[in-house]
């Protein structure tokens, strides 16, 4: 892969969860040498340290559920800003979360940056869980539920920050999903958003799914945001999560995932979200996703192209 000047954005966000610890996951990134794996693959790497969100606006929502909205707010706001500026000056932003609930800055700010250079976004969600409720809809009140219908455009989203450039659901892609609730089943129905769950990365492998998202990706000349969730790996090798679902991505499956993404040379950012390190087993779960990071960004196993046949 060619050089990149890549852009660390610190975001200590936990205000999305339901327990705390994910304030401490961009230090976690840190400890586990993602910068200089960045920099050993010939990437030129800086950190810009962690966003911080101070003022807290007046904020309320008659959903009594959610919990911790003005800081989601706040987050939002503050990480939207960042995500523009980190696109505008470097190849590949990359979010060191922090709860999924930071994507309801980082998508709308790299979007806003896309939309000036006429570029469609694209998103590749790599999740257990697709985050498509509504603040009408979730049970929770935990708001990293949330991301994907916001920047989707989904209407009841007054009180977030107004859009710049909206993602057409056309251009999302879930892969790994597994625990749906039944109002995001009916709104990821109707506006016909591409999920593969992990039956049909069962039946397919998870290859197939990805290849076709990328072609389309690629159709479009557009630019690719991929959010990759903790959850998103089976628990037993990323145990570091708060919302662990059993029969998640295999270790092989997802570093595959991350060397099509490469290969692909359509990825433009990343968020890296949900690591909980009080919930880890020697940082095992840190360690693992920089290395998928590092696939991602051009580590391979042999030096010349995997075999075809
Ligand atoms: N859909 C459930 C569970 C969930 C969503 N995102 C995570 N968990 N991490 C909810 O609470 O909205
Ligand atoms: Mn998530
Ligand atoms: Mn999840």
């Amino acid at each position: 892969m060619t050089s990149k000047t890549c852009t660390l954005v610190g975001a200590p966000v936990q205000s999305g969860a339901s327990q705390p610890g994910c304030i401490m996951g961009p230090d976690a990134f840190r400890t586990a040498r993602l910068a200089e794996t960045l920099g050993e693959l010939g990437h030129s790497v800086s950190d810009t340290g962690n966003v911080s969100a101070t003022d807290l606006p007046d904020v309320s929502h008659s959903n009594g559920a959610i919990h911790d909205l003005a800081q989601t707010v706040a987050w939002a706001k503050a990480l939207e800003s960042a995500a523009f500026e980190a696109a505008q000056s470097s190849d590949m932003p990359i979010f060191l979360g922090g709860d999924h609930s930071l994507s309801i800055g980082t998508v709308p700010g790299i979007a806003r940056h896309w939309a000036t250079k006429d570029r469609p976004l694209f998103v590749l969600w790599l999740d257990a869980h697709p985050d498509f409720h509504t603040l009408e809809t979730t049970s929770s009140g935990n708001l990293h539920g949330t991301p994907v219908a916001y920047f989707s455009g989904l209407p009841g989203f007054e009180v977030y920050p107004p859009l710049a450039a909206p993602v057409d659901p056309a251009n999302l892609c879930m892969l790994g999903i597994r625990s749906v609730d039944p109002a995001e089943n009916a709104a990821l129905a109707e506006r016909e958003v591409d999920v593969s769950d992990m039956r049909a990365i069962d039946e397919h492998g998870i290859a197939a799914p990805l290849r076709a998202f990328l072609e389309r990706v690629r159709e479009a000349n557009g630019a690719l945001h991929v959010s990759l969730d903790v959850d998103f790996l089976e628990p037993s090798i990323a145990p570091a999560v708060g919302t662990t679902v059993p029969g998640g991505a295999t270790f092989r499956e997802a570093h595959l995932v991350m060397e099509m993404l490469c290969d692909s040379g359509l990825v433009t950012s990343l968020d890296m979200v949900e690591l909980n390190p009080f919930l880890d087993e020697r940082g095992r779960t840190a360690s693992l996703m920089v290395d998928l990071c590092a696939s991602l960004m051009g580590r391979k196993v042999l030096d010349r192209p995997t075999r075809r046949f």
